[in-house]
Order: C-alpha cells, then structure tokens, then sequence
C-alpha cells in the first residue's frame, strides 16, 4: 500500500469539549489533506473489532466503552509519509508527556481521553480505513 494515507479519529472526549475545529486546524495547517471525513457514532461491538489488537491489555474494557461513548470524527488523511508524520503531529499516548505543539498536547485531558486517534503502521491504517471507510478504494 502508498505510504501516503492515515486513519484518524477525533475522539468523543474531543468532540464533546467541542474540540473538533482546533484539532482540524492543526492537522490541516501540518499541511495533512482530507479525503474524506464523517461524524459517526461506534457500537461497542464495533469498538471491539477496531481496538482488537489491545484485547489483552488490562484498559481494554475502557477503551471500547470510550470510544463507543459518543460521536467521532473519522478521517482518512492523505500526506506523503502520513503515518509517521502524523504520530508525530499527534504526540505520546499520555498529554503529560507529549511534546509542545502536538494535538495531544493542547487537546488530551488524560491518557485515557487523548484526544485523537492516528493509526501506528501502514498496516493499521488500511485495516482502520476499510472499517470507517469502506467506498474508498486504497
Ligand atoms: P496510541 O493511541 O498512542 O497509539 P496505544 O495504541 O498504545 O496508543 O493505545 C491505544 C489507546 O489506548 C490510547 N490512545 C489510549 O486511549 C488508550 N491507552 C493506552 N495506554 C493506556 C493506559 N495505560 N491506560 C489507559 N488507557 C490507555
């Protein structure tokens, strides 16, 4: 697969502090293109199949029950070396932590409520696309 797409989430956390326009911003100003974009609301079933590989993790519960909790941005976001360069924009997992500049910097409350979402390898971006975004052709 192009090494020029990514999958990114804003989170309900997010979405409920009204954070949707800020977040957008930035990941435009990062010079990211949007391909395409819903507001959208996981099942929990769903939230299930997107977090899989974080099953075994002791936070796995919370993780679906969050993400399911509200509506979500998705987004499919086209750059070139858009997954790494959009780790970057986003920041470490915990806000605390997280450089100066960074989504998860300015936006995250928490580790658990971080703000947005952004896939860890060309791999995880494809399998998250098809999920949200099933009429794209990747
Ligand atoms: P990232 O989103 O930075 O790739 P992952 O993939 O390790 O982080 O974890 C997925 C999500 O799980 C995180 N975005 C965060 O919401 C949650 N999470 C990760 N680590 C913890 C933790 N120690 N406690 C609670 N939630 C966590």
């Amino acid at each position: 697969m192009a090494n020029n797409i990514t999958f990114s989430m804003v989170k309900p956390d997010a979405v409920h502090d009204q954070h949707i326009g800020g977040i957008i911003s930035m990941i435009e100003q990062a010079g990211f293109g949007i391909k395409a974009i819903k507001l959208t609301q996981l099942t929990p079933e769903r939230a299930g199949e997107f977090y899989a590989e974080h099953k075994e993790r002791p936070f796995y519960a919370r993780l679906c029950q969050d993400i399911s909790a509200g509506p979500v941005i998705a987004m499919a976001l086209e750059k070139e070396n858009a997954v790494v360069d959009f780790r970057t924009l986003i920041g470490t997992t915990n806000p605390e932590e997280a450089a100066v500049g960074t989504i998860r910097k300015k936006f995250g409350k928490s580790i658990d409520a971080n703000a947005v979402h952004g896939s860890d390898a060309n791999e995880s971006a494809t399998r998250e696309l098809a999920l949200f975004f099933p009429e794209l052709s990747l």
